[in-house]
């Protein structure tokens, strides 16, 4: 990643932001690097780059896909990403893996899975933010959304494995949450789960297909019954649960159709735009958090003390009340 952004030194932020405009997949990488950089100059330009590129695309979708490893994700984002683009649409994809020391595995899983997308000129794929706080890959996440938008993207797809945290941070993200599922996995027993099916405004039965077709529809009654149990979806929208098989391109279609009836329900209802905006809110709440926390924790000498602070809170010499307390006047 960093020698990509060595070059960006040359670089001049209005030749980044005039390249980003004009959709030009390199600067869109280089504008996406550099608002992931943690180095102070870079941080003081991405404000800058990032000022410029408020609302200029509030026509775009932003739709989050989560599910299990091995579910199938990336061969449905490469057939319903290529649906797409075959539509004249232009389709971005990110990645999220705050848990990630998988990530460089599924880089490479992804390159060989989305074997179309990656070679489509009106595709764009962009492997894993990470990082160490849910707050700082949110932003990150948030910010190459909006390079991606400005950069004329229609769609922009957030992938993550769902297993468990992720899905949180995508959920903050997108317009729509769609969840792959596999049928017979025991997957519609596990609590754990139940926590993702609320998120979810489209539930997605994958590997419906040889075999499994039996098994697939079994699944679909399942989760279908279990749908009024959850509470009601926020946007009002009665959650499809439908099948679908990635590698066979059978139900791809029939997802998109409800994504853009849920598009247009939600637009007239205004939940789209009430959504946006409440996650713009989040965002800068988040944010201040992180800066917060960033700066109390490099402060100079701040690791010495805390240490000290750790030491007589495990000896029960002070309490933590008091602990916090002498830190902050410190
Ligand atoms: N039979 C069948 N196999 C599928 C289908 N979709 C994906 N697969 C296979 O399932 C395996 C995993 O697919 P991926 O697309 O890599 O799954 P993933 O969810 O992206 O996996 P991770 O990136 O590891 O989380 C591959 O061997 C695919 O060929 C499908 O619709 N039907
Ligand atoms: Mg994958």
């Amino acid at each position: 990643m960093d020698s990509t952004y060595q070059r960006m030194s040359d670089l001049q932020l209005p030749d980044l932001i005039q390249g980003i405009l004009n959709g030009e997949r390199a600067f869109l990488s280089r504008g996406i690097t550099l608002v992931e950089s943690k180095k102070a100059e870079d941080q003081r330009l991405s404000a800058q780059l990032m000022d410029q590129m408020i609302q200029k695309k509030p026509e775009s979708l932003r739709i989050g896909i989560t599910g299990v490893p091995g579910v199938g994700k990336s061969t449905f984002i490469d057939a319903f990403g290529t649906m797409l683009t075959g539509m004249g649409k232009k389709v971005a994809v990110l990645s999220v893996d705050p848990s990630s020391n998988r990530s460089k595995g599924s880089i490479l899983g992804d390159k060989t899975r989305m074997e179309h997308l990656s070679k489509d000129p009106n595709a764009f794929i962009r492997p894993s933010a990470s990082g160490n706080s849910l707050g700082g890959i949110t932003s990150k996440t948030r910010e190459a959304i909006l390079l991606c938008e400005v950069a004329g993207f229609d769609v922009v797809i957030v992938a993550t494995v769902g297993v468990g945290q992720n899905e949180a941070v995508v959920k903050e993200v997108v317009d729509y949450f769609l969840l792959l599922m596999l049928a017979g996995s025991g997957d519609e027993l596990q609590g754990i789960k139940r926590g993702i099916m609320e998120m979810a405004d489209h539930i997605l039965i994958n590997k419906a297909d040889q075999g499994n077709v039996k098994a697939a529809k079994q699944a679909q009654k399942n989760y279908e019954n279990i749908m009024p149990l959850l509470p009601p979806n926020e946007a009002d929208w009665k959650v499809p649960v439908d099948l679908c098989s990635a590698i066979e391109k059978m139900g791809i279609e029939n997802a998109w159709e409800d994504i853009k009836k849920y598009k247009e329900k939600t637009c007239q209802t205004g939940w789209f735009m009430e959504n946006r905006k409440r996650q713009l809110l989040k965002w800068f709440h988040r944010r201040i958090q992180s800066k917060l926390e960033e700066n109390f924790y490099t402060r100079p000498d701040i690791k010495d003390e805390i240490r000290k602070k750790e030491a007589l809170i495990s000896a029960q010499k002070i309490s933590v009340r008091k602990a916090v307390d002498g830190l902050f006047n410190a």
